[in-house]
């Protein structure tokens, strides 16, 4: 089977139990988080053979993230422990919004976390070069270029040598929290990992961010180069497998958590290209395997 391999940040959220300012929240709920690892551990729901290359702390929240990974079939062995550096966390406060629903909004500490120090050392070390070594595709975002000079610099040795039979993908994933200051750079290292991945994933509003615009034509026009091009909002998908252009609608759901539902997208349609279906076959399965994730209370579970 396939072997693909996830390379990011992995991290606990703290979400908030009830809407309203965080001064006023005794509860929160725990969850994995880390855009990477919920790709890694949908596409194992899957069924793909999946594995994280990353680093905790030595604490017991990086003990619960890979005590995660291996409880959802994926390879944790290439996930290095630091006894200096804690593991990331985030804080999700949730307001509640005029319209009746409930907004989130995201506090990081995540400076200075054990990912931060992602280098290009971590993808050298043994049972992450052996991960590499098998892999059959290496997805990424465009977080991890954001947490470090280093971690950029491990992210571009993932894209610095042509590997003929390994695929990259590249989930754009705007932060600008984590660009503050420097969006300009963002945009533009951003940007070429677009260009120089096989398989690349975009929101709407992140192209609008990003590139300024969200048009999918406009995009294709302004990145030839990755085979498969995919623009996503919550209604569906517009995909790219070179020239031909497929459209397709996401699966009505009542939704009880939209965290991680991109990521797990972006897995469905990566386990439907590892396993060589159709364009449209394989957007059929990101919407599958997204609408698991909208109606899964696997977050809040403890
Ligand atoms: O895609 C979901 C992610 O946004 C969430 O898990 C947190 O990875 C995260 C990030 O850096 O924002």
């Amino acid at each position: 089977a396939p072997l693909a391999v996830c390379f990011g940040e992995g991290m606990v959220a703290l979400v908030a139990a009830a809407a309203g300012p965080l001064e006023d929240c005794r509860t929160f709920h725990r969850s994995l988080a880390g855009a990477e690892w919920n790709t890694a551990i949908a596409l194992a729901s899957a069924g793909i053979r999946a594995a994280v290359i990353s680093r905790v702390g030595d604490d017991g929240f990086g003990r619960f993230l890979t005590a995660e990974l291996r409880a959802h079939g994926v390879d944790d062995t290439a996930v290095e422990t630091d006894a200096d550096a804690p593991t990331g966390l985030y804080v999700k406060e949730l307001t509640a919004l005029s319209d009746g629903t409930v907004g989130g909004i995201m506090h990081y500490y995540r400076a200075g976390s054990a990912a931060a120090a992602l280098s290009p050392q971590t993808l050298t070390a043994p049972a992450a070069a052996a991960l590499l070594a098998d892999a059959a595709l290496v997805h990424t975002s465009g977080i991890t270029p954001a947490l470090s000079p280093s971690a950029l610099a491990a992210q571009e040795s993932l894209y610095a040598e042509p590997h003929p039979d390994r695929l990259l993908s590249f989930d754009v994933n705007w932060r600008p929290a984590l660009w503050r200051g420097r969006e300009e750079e963002g945009r533009r290292i951003v940007s070429d990992f677009v260009r120089r991945a096989d398989i690349v994933f975009c929101t709407r509003p992140d192209a609008e961010a990003v590139f300024g615009t969200s048009d999918p034509r406009e995009l294709r026009a302004l990145f030839p180069q990755p085979r498969h091009l995919l623009i996503t909002d919550a209604r569906g998908a517009v995909a790219f497998d070179g020239a031909e252009m497929a459209e397709s609608d996401a699966i009505d759901t009542p939704v009880v958590e939209t965290i991680g539902a991109g990521d797990a997208f972006a897995a469905g349609f990566l386990a439907g290209v590892l396993a060589g279906l159709s364009l449209t076959g394989s957007l059929a399965r990101g919407h599958r395997i997204a609408t698991r994730a909208l109606v899964s209370t696997r977050d809040h579970v403890d």
